[in-house]
């Protein structure tokens, strides 16, 4: 079992791809919107389209050999372009958008998503319902993807919060996926921006909990950074260091083990002392191999 995020997620699933085989992966939603009228999943559509091998690995996001034709058409009709939506990702999207029409959850979306692209693991959204990562800047409240993309993660964070998380239930498969794993793997993921608002959904924080499965993280920090993404800003924002031992603090009592870069080892004691172990080796998944490395590491640790 994986809970996964976006970019920083699709590497250690293409490794645990080969090593793992059949599995299965809660997806954050909460940087899904709405956008040209069509209902945009992003991490759960990097976790899909990363195991049916689609993915364009290089950007960390989209399909691989994507065009931008249609973007280009927008554009010249005046409309806002500064999200890319590839010529073939857009098919996923209106799929999307128009089973959502005709009453179909998420989960189940994804599911005939998953079987129709060819993917062996499940993918299940954490929830169906109404869950998205704001970020309130000095200028107001925007939501994830607008601050990010839109604005490239250039404006001054004041806090975060994740809109609907007290109604959030989680979607179907998800604490029954939570309560049969042995593994329970905590991708690289952004925390603030993924994995909290996953764990912010009704019962998966507590399945987490009480779960007697070896729980694993990955942390996303390397030195004192993310290794991508806007993570360090973010975690400022909520009053922490972008670091390995303050993503242990944010993970207390839900993982057994953190598995942190050298650059990180001196942060081993007093990980320890929240209740993590931290296991040392190279978490930067530069190639292939590192990625089947890391996921073997994962799988044994
Ligand atoms: N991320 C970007 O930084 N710029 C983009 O233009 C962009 C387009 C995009 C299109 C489809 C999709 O599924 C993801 C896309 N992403 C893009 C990635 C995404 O916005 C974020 O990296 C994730 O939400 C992070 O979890």
């Amino acid at each position: 079992m994986v809970l996964a995020g976006g970019t920083g997620s699709a590497k250690l699933l293409r490794g645990l791809k080969g090593e793992a085989g059949e599995f299965t992966v809660i997806s954050n939603v909460a940087d899904n919107f709405w956008h040209h009228g069509l209902y945009i999943a992003p991490d759960v559509d990097i976790a899909v389209y990363t195991l049916a091998g689609l993915e364009d690995a290089v950007r960390g996001w989209g399909l691989r050999g994507d065009t931008f034709n249609s973007l280009g058409q927008l554009a010249r009709m005046g409309e806002e372009t500064w999200f890319n939506l590839g010529d073939r990702d857009l098919a996923t999207h209106i799929f999307r958008t128009e089973q959502m029409g005709r009453g179909k959850r998420l989960g189940e979306i994804t599911a005939m998503m998953c079987a129709r692209l060819g993917v062996r693991q499940r993918v299940i959204p954490c929830t169906d319902d109404r869950l998205e990562t704001y970020v309130t800047t000095r200028t107001g409240a925007m939501h994830l993807q607008e601050f990010w993309v839109k604005n490239r993660g250039e404006p001054e964070v004041e806090g975060v919060e994740y809109r609907g998380e007290e109604g959030a239930k989680p979607e179907r498969g998800a604490i029954e996926a939570l309560d049969a794993a042995e593994r329970i793997v905590f991708c690289p993921a952004n925390p603030v921006t993924s994995i909290m608002p996953m764990l912010a959904v009704g019962g998966i924080r507590e399945s987490i909990v009480r779960s007697r499965a070896r729980k694993v993280a990955v942390s996303p920090m390397v030195g004192g950074a993310p290794v991508t993404g806007p993570a360090g800003k973010l975690m400022r924002a909520i009053g922490l260091e972008p670091s390995s031992l303050a993503v242990s603090k944010l993970y207390r009592g839900l993982i057994d083990c953190m598995m942190v870069d050298p650059a990180d080892a001196h942060y081993a004691e007093a990980m320890r002392a929240e209740g993590a172990r931290a296991v040392v080796g190279s978490i930067l998944m530069r190639t292939p191999a590192d990625e089947v490395q890391l996921a073997r590491e994962v799988l044994s640790a």
